[in-house]
């Protein structure tokens, strides 16, 4: 009996490590969401990529058009949020939003196009 504890206590210290690595793979990003522009938006944005298996948290910044996301790398990439941005409506990083969702969006939502170019030739 004395002999088998060192192992017992190996194997625990193993299974502890194991379960340490896989939880530390979350990542944090931010996505540029240029064209979300009320809370509208945000919350759009925050339920579509919230829906993603594997991201953790979002929060849209509306004043920086920024989308923080925790997510497991593990199990979903840069890439696959960003699509969900897109086809929630909105352009996601370099991505263009989906044109279809787009229209479906509230007029008030569709507005940022102009207002966005008038606020940048500021
Ligand atoms: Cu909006």
């Amino acid at each position: 009996m004395k002999r088998s504890l060192p192992i017992a206590g190996l194997s625990l210290v193993l299974a502890f490590l194991a379960w340490g690595c896989s939880r530390t793979d979350a990542k944090t990003t931010d996505v540029r969401v240029e064209t979300a522009i009320c809370g509208m938006c945000a919350d759009k944005i925050e339920t579509a990529v919230g829906g993603v298996e594997g991201v953790q948290s979002v929060t849209v910044d509306l004043e920086k058009h920024i989308a923080h996301v925790t997510y497991d790398a593990g199990k979903v990439n840069i890439a696959a949020i960003e699509d969900a941005i897109v086809k929630a409506g909105y352009a996601a990083n370099e991505k263009p939003a989906d044109p279809a969702a787009y229209e479906g969006l509230p007029a008030c939502c569709k507005m940022d196009q102009e207002s966005n170019k008038a606020h940048k030739s500021m």
